[in-house]
């Protein structure tokens, strides 16, 4: 029996596993576990089946002649090795791509070396689901703090009021902020007196929990936010507390919200204006109160926008950086936010992709340029794509179109555990194996969660023979594009990319540095990072406590955290501040009768865990959520199939009915459409449900950060027989 990172989702819960010979024969919450204290859900409880599952991936795969066979890995490295230096030589770095999917934040090897291959390549045609997901948060924080991983969580153990808009952790665990069993926190908070209130255009299961639940148009949440803001100045509830003289731009955001009043915008939220005004006065009042924001507010035209009127108004009222409202975690490794240093702030924009010329951003281009970098010919047109844990076949908008643009690439490799929607395009598909069989360290969470601790994870099965592991991969990829061929040294060639990194920080001090670490791979880095941190650890350290070391609940981090160049929070960052213009600009356009959104499960995981039975049986999750009064007006009737089309493509759906939805909304979870040919997922394949990215577009993008706009868009619906 061990413990163990669960890999699948942000809340990071310790997981105690008991394992007999290859078999996991028990899971269960690890309550000795300094962050989720015993906390499981059914996700985490299927790691057996996923383990087991006879679909996963367990050799690599080369097509030939259009149909997959496996080869050994020396094969497939051969393959890799004959293919992809003449692409990089004949057409240059940008003409390979590469794209990193979501579990590659839940697996350090392919998070650590991901990023190390896509520097290797050198190419600008960099990817990932961070653009159809959090970028606005991060550009919003960056711009704000001058980091983007400087992202504020609340203090939930200590709030008397959470105000939720947009997100559903008690589906999802939570996002941008990891609160393993956010229920029994939000309940705490409940019980102590404290209020929880949820805007969403569905009533959810988090809604069902909440003291106060108000509907809100999909994509209005920028003109809702702005009002607050304009109350906030109008009812002289503006109190900056301990942060005023660390925060610059009031007088701008005073200036940019005088007009945007509860009245103008009540229409298009969907909202009164009382209860905009309410929403304001609640958050001034309460001492210890937060604001929290998830992918709701972020996928939509104004995500950053939102994700930043978010934080101002957590600064206008007194409660950034304040015990109970939101607050800043200090990771015990990888942070910059951490390390000292000047305040440089970030940069977007340093490229612009090819096509669209949409700017760069954190590293990296929109996931809705990237079928139209393929098909569209020219100097910088990408001709190979290597992905990583990722499925935007199903998972970014506008599926049909990159799936046929995967199609005619002249190479693709996909690093993916199983053959799936995207995978099935690729011409070497190189599997990992059980996650279980890595050590794990959190790089990313911890910057995010809801208390501080660091915790290690020792591998918990032995990996098969001869299967590398999924940094090796990584690293033989790097060989290969460095010239070094398949047959690179890989221990060697680890060493020098461990070396490259250390001497980029600590110069003439590298060589001490090294020889002070004694592991190889992930852990040699881990270690690095915590000896590197503020707490001064070492993964021995770490190591020695099984259920990991608790640092402490947060506590206030500003000014030491800022890493603008004016040292400030800056509340009115230019460009934010512009495009307040740009969306009262559409304030004046008509609202559409019917729109579409999202939707998550506790049984499903995005795209890819459909296809273990006990989280794919029961009822069927990927139903269409109508409101009753819509039904009736569309002719739409429960459990009847309909049609959902938009712009010339449509797909098919079950129809349930509920009002649970707001009135003209109609909500579908993405991630489904398991029945593409040449996919080898035989229970997803069973209930294969609808994509709804098939009908989403992928012209549709927040300029700012790039991010796709996946709801709120104008759907027609019509029953089918
Ligand atoms: N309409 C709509 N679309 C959405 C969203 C939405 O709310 N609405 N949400 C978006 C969000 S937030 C995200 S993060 C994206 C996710 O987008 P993606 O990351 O592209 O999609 P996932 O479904 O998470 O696919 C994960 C892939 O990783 C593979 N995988 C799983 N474990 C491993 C492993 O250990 N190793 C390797 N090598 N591969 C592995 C799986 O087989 C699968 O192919 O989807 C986005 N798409
Ligand atoms: N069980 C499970 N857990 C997951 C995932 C999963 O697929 N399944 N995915 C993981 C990933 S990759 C992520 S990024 C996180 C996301 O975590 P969350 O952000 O909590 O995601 P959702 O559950 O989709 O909640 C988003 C909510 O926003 C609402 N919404 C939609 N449009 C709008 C809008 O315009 N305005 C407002 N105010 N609300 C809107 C939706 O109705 C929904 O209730 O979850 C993670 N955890
Ligand atoms: S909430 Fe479930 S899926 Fe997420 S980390 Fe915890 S056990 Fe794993
Ligand atoms: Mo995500």
């Amino acid at each position: 029996m061990a413990s163990r990172i669960c890999p699948l989702c942000e809340a990071c819960c310790g997981l105690e596993i008991t394992v007999e010979g290859d078999r996991l024969t028990r899971i269960r919450g690890d309550e000795h576990d300094v962050l989720s204290h015993g906390f499981i859900c059914p996700k985490g409880a299927a790691l057996d089946e996923l383990h087991d599952d006879p679909d996963r991936l367990r050799a690599p795969l080369i097509k030939r002649d259009g149909a997959f066979v496996a080869v050994s890995w020396d094969e497939a490295f051969a393959e890799i090795e004959r293919r992809l230096p003449p692409i990089l030589a004949a057409h240059g770095a940008n003409s390979v791509a590469t794209y990193a999917g979501n579990p590659t934040a839940h697996k350090a090897g392919l998070l650590l070396y991901g990023t190390r291959l896509t520097r290797a390549i050198g190419t600008a045609n960099a990817f990932s689901a961070s653009t159809l997901d959090q970028m606005p948060k991060q550009l919003a924080s960056g711009w704000m703090y001058g980091h983007w991983l400087s992202v504020a969580v609340p203090d939930l153990a200590r709030t008397d009021l959470l105000v939720v808009l947009g997100a559903n952790p008690i589906a999802s665990n939570g996002s941008m902020w990891t609160v393993p069993d956010f229920r029994g926190k939000a309940k705490a908070m409940q019980a102590r007196g404290g209020k929880l209130v949820v805007i969403d255009p569905r009533r959810t299961e988090t809604a069902a929990l909440a003291d106060q639940h108000h509907f809100v148009r999909p994509g209005s949440d920028a003109f809702l936010l702005l009002a607050i803001v304009h109350t906030l100045f109008a009812e002289e509830l503006v109190n900056l507390g301990r942060l005023a003289p660390h925060v610059a731009g009031v007088d701008e955001v005073r200036a940019v919200v005088r007009e945007v009043s509860p009245e103008l915008v009540a229409d298009r939220c969907g909202m009164s204006a009382t209860t905009i005004r309410e929403l304001a006065r609640m958050l001034a009042s309460t001492p210890r109160a937060a604001l929290y924001g998830r992918i709701g507010t972020c996928t939509q035209a104004y995500g950053t926008l939102a994700s930043w009127l978010i934080d101002v108004i957590n600064a206008l009222t007194g409660h950034l950086d304040e015990v109970g409202g939101v607050m800043f975690p200090r990771s015990a490794a990888f942070a910059a936010n951490t390390a000292p240093g000047k305040g440089k702030g970030i940069t977007t924009g340093r490229r612009r992709s090819r096509v669209s010329g949409a700017p760069e951003v954190f590293g990296e281009l929109p996931i809705t340029c990237l079928a139209e970098e393929i098909e569209t010919a020219g100097d910088g047109q990408v001709r190979a794509l290597i992905t990583i844990a990722g499925n935007p076949v199903l998972s970014a908008p506008n599926g049909p179109r990159l799936a046929a643009a995967l199609a005619s690439l002249e190479l693709m490799i996909s690093l993916d555990i199983y053959l799936n929607e995207t995978s099935r395009h690729a011409h070497v598909i190189l599997p990992g194996y059980s996650s279980l069989a890595d050590p794990h360290f959190d790089v990313a969470f911890p910057q995010l969660a809801w208390r501080n601790t660091a915790r290690y994870s020792e591998p918990l099965v032995a990996a098969p023979a001869g299967h590398p592991a999924e940094w090796e991969l990584l690293v033989r990829l790097i060989g290969i594009v460095r010239g070094r061929g398949a047959a690179v040294d890989v221990a060697a060639l680890d060493d020098e990319l461990a070396a490259d990194d250390v001497r980029r920080v600590a110069g003439p001090m590298t060589e001490a540095i090294l020889g002070a670490v004694t592991s190889r791979g992930p852990d040699r880095l881990f270690d690095l990072a915590l000896r590197a941190g503020p707490y001064g650890l070492t993964l021995d350290r770490v190591r020695a406590a099984p259920h990991g070391l608790d640092l402490g609940e947060l506590a206030p981090r500003i000014p030491e955290l800022l890493r603008t160049p004016s040292g400030k929070v800056e509340l009115a960052p230019a460009a934010l501040i512009a495009d307040v213009a740009r969306a009262r600009a559409e304030l004046a356009s008509p609202t559409p009768p019917l729109v579409i959104i999202g939707r998550r499960h506790l049984r499903s995981n995005n795209s890819w865990m459909h296809n273990l039975p006990t989280l794919a049986s029961g009822h069927f999750r990927g139903t269409a959520l109508v409101h009753p009064a819509d039904a009736a007006r569309l002719s739409l009737v429960a459990g009847g199939r309909a049609r959902i089309s938009r712009e010339g493509r449509s797909i098919d759906v079950d129809v349930e009915l509920t009002d649970d939805m707001m009135p003209g909304v109609v909500s579908l979870p993405h991630g489904w459409g398991h029945d593409q040919p040449g996919t080898q997922l035989s229970v997803a394949r069973q209930r294969p449900g609808a994509n709804l990215n098939a009908i989403l577009g992928d012209d549709l993008r927040d300029p700012l950060s790039g991010n796709a706009v996946l709801g709120g868009v104008a759907i027609e619906m019509q029953p089918i027989a």
